[in-house]
């Protein structure tokens, strides 16, 4: 029996990597199922740290094996195997799928690298803000990238990402093209489980193509007319990684899928809204929407919490119908 790391799902196969303690050398096994896993494989509440009481109700019900994934398989030949168990997980990502059934898109990701570009395209902080409420929810730590740096002045970049310091994020000035940065990204990445996100066109590839030299990951020009970037990148598949670990390049999403969170838990991914509710507003039962006596909009009002941010919060309500 062997330990791996599920690197890639295809159509009910797996790619697993054996994981040895030397390291070094990637011994892959495309691995299928044991029956009885198919079928009933029930995850239990306790395995996410419930750091939040609300985020503990709720129940991880079947899922499949999904990449990131811990497993113990029987290698049948030197390049085939038999998956017998999965280990637990630490933490989870998932998007909301079709007929609102949760589609587990990686697992034991312990850094989420958001990425935009300081220009071409233009970071757009509403979306930053998904991205950041996502990693919050999944309680994954977060380190924002912004390449493309040598593009702007320091004063446009802190123009553009100083709000996201200011909240206590941490925000790298990269740039894949003049390899500025890519040392601390490196850095970054070494022995985790990481995934690069963000919009189309930012640099993600570009960016772990520079971190580990000869991994041509397919990169493309972007419409100038639009800036809206071709999806260069289909595949979801974690990248083993020289200095150890392992790297997910997702392709660029223009929407971020929030699965649907109670007010309670989308509150908690703000962190600068902690303070200003620790109070109980005027009435019990506040939404911190109109209600007169509400603790957060007086925060805003008074320029504590950005009125940008508890807009953004208004939206991302509104989207999951709160
Ligand atoms: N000026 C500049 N251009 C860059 C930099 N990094 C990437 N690019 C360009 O930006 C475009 C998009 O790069 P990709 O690496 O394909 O972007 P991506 O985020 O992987 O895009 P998707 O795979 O579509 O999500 C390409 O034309 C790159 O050459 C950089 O540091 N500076
Ligand atoms: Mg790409
Ligand atoms: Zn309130």
């Amino acid at each position: 029996m062997h330990e791996g790391i599920v690197l890639r799902a295809v159509s009910g196969q797996y790619i697993v990597q054996i994981i040895s303690e030397e390291g070094q050398e990637v011994v892959q096994h495309l691995c299928t199922l044991r029956g009885n896993l198919k079928k009933d494989f029930t995850y239990n509440t306790s395995l996410s740290v419930a750091r939040r009481v609300t985020k503990a109700k709720r129940p991880w019900t079947k899922d499949t094996v999904a990449v990131g994934d811990r497993v113990r398989f029987v290698a049948t030949d030197a390049e085939h195997g038999v998956i017998e168990e999965i280990l637990p997980r630490s933490s989870r990502f998932a998007r909301q799928g079709f007929r609102g059934k949760e589609q587990t898109l990686m697992t034991n990701l312990d850094l989420l690298v958001i990425v935009f570009a300081c220009t071409e395209p233009n970071p757009d902080p509403w979306l930053i803000d998904r991205w950041l409420v996502a990693g919050e929810y999944y309680e994954i730590e977060l380190v924002l990238v912004a390449n493309k740096c040598e593009l702007v002045s320091h004063t446009v970049f802190e123009e553009r990402f100083r709000e996201f310091k200011q909240l206590g994020y941490r925000v790298l000035p990269v740039s894949a093209h003049e390899k500025i940065g890519i040392e601390g990204l490196r850095e970054e990445l070494r022995d985790r489980i990481s995934a690069f996100t963000g919009p189309s066109g930012v640099g993600k590839s570009s960016m772990l193509n520079a971190v580990q030299p000869g991994l041509r990951l397919d990169t493309g020009e972007i419409g100038y007319t639009t800036f809206k970037g071709r999806h260069t990148t289909i595949m979801r598949e974690l990248i083993p990684l020289a200095t150890g670990g392992w790297v997910a390049d997702t392709p660029g999403l223009r929407k971020v899928e929030l699965l649907k969170m109670s007010r309670e838990e989308l509150l908690a991914c703000f962190p600068e809204f902690r303070s200003p509710l620790e109070e109980p507003c005027r009435f019990r039962d506040c939404k911190h929407m109109k209600e007169p006596g509400c603790n957060l909009k007086e925060a805003v009002e008074a320029g504590k919490v950005s009125a940008r941010r508890y807009q953004s919060f208004l939206q991302m309500a509104s989207d999951m119908g709160l």
